[in-house]
């Protein structure tokens, strides 16, 4: 009965321009460069070999205008460019390019450069306009690098910049008012950045390799430092990597720990990416060694942003492999189709050295970065050393400071193919002690593609668990059980903290886990362990007791237990909500590193119950291990050992439920079939009233 295939009409709409009189643009004598045609066409050949143009609408690119140039270039420049293909050029051509820098210039130089400027307009009209969810341009030449008057770095016009302008001098009716631009081309956008340099209009962020002003375009221009001028102060975001191999998790940490949290301050109208894939792995200029996953993984914390209003623009990347992979790996993003793959984790220390820099620079106009980068959570006294624990690295000589080397073995917790990636790391000493995936062990030619002798020091194993880019990844492939006994047993309420939004008689939505998918399984337990109510308001529910697990196991008691199978991320998530520390100012705040990660899991599955310092001005501060089920550890929260303690003397006020939470302790103890409304009831009541 269902008119066509039902998919299309949720499927997003994706553009693709793709032309091919923009490889027309060759070096006069046919001397080998690695800004080549060949790169556009092997782009275009391999998405056509994976179906992707026939899931997309395929746009005409088109020549851009004079007088959309006339924003950002000059007219000297406009006319040199429109002519330069021009007989009367032909004498010429040659030492003009030869006078500028990386440029080479030949008869169909003019019309790829206005077809790729026309083309990202056009691009970006049909996005700002709702007509396409995102469009992928795969032009050239490249853009980034040209300046008002310049041609420089194998750029002609600067497309993404011209594009920009035009969407905000020309078309104000498409209601963009605030435009991103982030380019992870490996090089600077120097041409960008000096467009919008004192414009609010545009935030322009730039990750780039900058070997401390010695990479190409090289000078201070890419430096941290440069943050913009007058209005535009804190509008220009400087990344400047200090040396090659930077890797996906690099790339990772500081989309979460400075590109995410601005953009989501920034609210931007639509996102232009100044998409280079040069700093892909095997690429000849850039030395790093971004996968195709971490492309596409980049471009997925993105889509949160502007309505996933997203024009990503070629600009450089030289490996025809690599970019090809990489492009196709992005077109599945935009597409919504399901990616796999996993990252690298290791980051260098350097970058977390750079990402401290950026944020102190920008701190003073982005407030959401003024707060320390969380660095190890502090548990207990000790603190088993993760390079021996997570990686079990047969003979490591890291010195655990306690002294107390121990080998946990994750098997406890973990089912072997969740196991499987976790084992799969390991300290590779040829790689200066880089972690790395094993099946992944980078080939030979793809290391020496840094040609960097640098002295980069890496991020010991120590500090890669510790790390916030590594724990959702890891964390999402270990299960325990989360067991609930208040309102949480109430499946709807409980959803609440995974998918976000709110039920009746809750005062606030909640911002919901980072990873929305349901738990895999629902089981009730039953536990010897006493259900009491302290407290007097709740900001949740107004006036009126919660509910708490006395740690204690005492036969006489027994507790209802909904619980729900869910990751360990997942867990950290509601961990946090639960203790109201998911907001500040109103903003929600990311997570750097977890509140429970498999070492504290460990910990806690020995002392039965473990109080999180980082919790301890939170209600539900204290996680207790309620054993196993499946093999899977069962986790619940409660309050602190002195706070019950408190309860029992009378100290803290114990108080019943307030009617909208009593309904819903009620409702899942009813739905979960464990009671009946009166005995659900009787059973809230007689643990709220309970008395020593
Ligand atoms: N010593 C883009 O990726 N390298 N442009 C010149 C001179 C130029 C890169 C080296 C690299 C330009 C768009
Ligand atoms: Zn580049």
């Amino acid at each position: 009965m269902m008119a066509a295939s039902p998919d299309d009409s949720l499927r997003p709409r994706v553009g693709l321009i793709y032309d091919e009189r923009m490889c027309r643009h060759t070096t006069p004598d046919g001397e080998a460069h690695p800004e080549c045609p060949e790169r556009i066409r092997a782009i275009w050949k391999k998405l056509e070999s994976e179906g992707i143009p026939r899931r997309c609408v395929l746009l005409n690119a088109r020549k851009v205008e004079d007088k959309y140039l006339a924003s950002v270039h000059t007219q000297n420049h406009i006319e040199l460019i429109k002519n330069i293909s021009s007989k009367e050029f032909d004498s010429r051509r040659q030492k003009i390019a030869s006078e500028l820098d990386s440029i080479y210039l030949n008869v169909g130089s003019s019309e790829a450069a206005y077809l790729a400027a026309g083309s990202v307009i056009e691009a970006s009209e049909k996005v700002a306009k709702g007509d396409l969810n995102s469009v992928i341009a795969i032009v050239r030449p490249p853009g980034h690098h040209a300046e008002s008057n310049e041609a420089m770095g194998f750029c002609l016009f600067n497309n993404v910049a011209i594009a920009a302008n035009y969407l905000l001098n020309e078309k104000p009716e498409l209601g963009i008012k605030k435009i991103l631009i982030v380019d992870w081309d490996v090089h600077h956008g120097n041409g960008t950045q000096k467009m919008f340099y004192k414009d609010p209009r545009v935030l322009f962020f730039s990750v780039h390799r900058f070997d401390f002003g010695d990479f190409y375009p090289s000078g201070d221009d890419g430096a941290y430092c440069m943050i913009g001028e007058g209005p535009g102060a804190g509008y220009n975001i400087n990344v400047p990597w200090e040396h090659g191999q930077c890797s996906d998790a690099d790339y990772i940490a500081v989309w979460d720990h400075v590109l995410i949290p601005i953009a989501k301050e920034y609210n931007p109208d639509i996102i232009l990416v100044s998409a280079g894939f040069d700093a892909a792995i095997d690429d000849p200029l850039g030395g790093c060694c971004v996968t195709p996953h971490g492309y596409s993984l980049l471009l997925q914390k993105l889509m949160q942003f502007a309505q996933g209003k997203i024009v990503m623009v070629l600009e450089g990347g030289y490996n025809l492999k690599s970019i090809a992979n990489s492009v196709l790996a992005c077109a599945k993003v935009l597409l919504q189709e399901e990616s796999v793959g996993s990252i690298q984790t290791a980051t260098f220390k350097s970058t977390w050295r750079v990402i401290e820099a950026v944020r102190h620079e920008l701190k003073g106009y982005w407030p959401v970065l003024d707060v320390e980068l969380p660095q190890n959570l502090l548990i207990t006294n000790s603190r088993p050393c993760p390079a021996e624990v997570t990686y079990s690295s047969s003979e490591s000589d890291v010195e655990n400071d306690e002294g107390t080397a121990r080998t946990i073995n994750f098997s406890d917790f973990v089912e072997d193919d969740v196991l499987l990636p976790l084992s799969k790391l390991k300290i590779d000493e040829g790689n200066h002690g880089k972690v790395i995936a094993s099946d992944q062990v980078q080939e030979e030619e793809s290391l020496s593609a840094s040609e960097a002798s640098h002295d980069a020091e890496l991020v010991t194993s120590n500090e890669i668990v510790d790390g916030y880019i590594t724990w959702r990844s890891l964390l999402s492939k270990v299960e325990v059980w989360y067991a609930s006994f208040g309102s949480n047993m109430w499946m709807p309420r409980f959803l609440c903290y995974i998918e976000g939004g709110k039920v009746e008689g809750m005062s606030a939505p909640c911002c919901g886990s980072l990873d929305k998918s349901s738990p895999k399984d629902v089981i009730w337990k039953i536990v010897p362990h006493r259900l009491l109510f302290g407290r007097s308001h709740t900001r949740t529910w107004g006036a009126g007791g919660v509910a708490f697990l006395d740690p204690e196991r005492s036969t006489s008691d027994k507790a209802y237990l909904c619980m729900y199978r869910i990751t360990l991320e997942q867990f950290n998530d509601v961990l946090l909500q639960e203790n109201s520390l998911h907001q500040e100012n109103g903003i929600i705040k990311q997570m750097a590193s977890p509140l429970l990660d498999l070492h504290i899991l460990e910990y806690v599955a020995k002392n039965k119950s473990l109080p999180l310092k980082t919790l301890k001005d939170g209600w539900y501060s204290t996680v207790l291990y309620l054993g196993k089920e499946d093999d899977l550890p069962i986790l619940t929260m409660t309050c602190s050992a002195s706070d019950v303690e408190r309860f029992k003397s009378g100290e803290l006020p114990a108080s019943v439920p307030a009617k909208d939470y009593m309904n819903t302790l009620v409702n899942g103890l009813v739905e979960g079939k464990q009671l009946t409304r009166e005995e659900a009831v009787a059973y809230v009541n007689g643990a709220a009233t309970w008395k020593l």
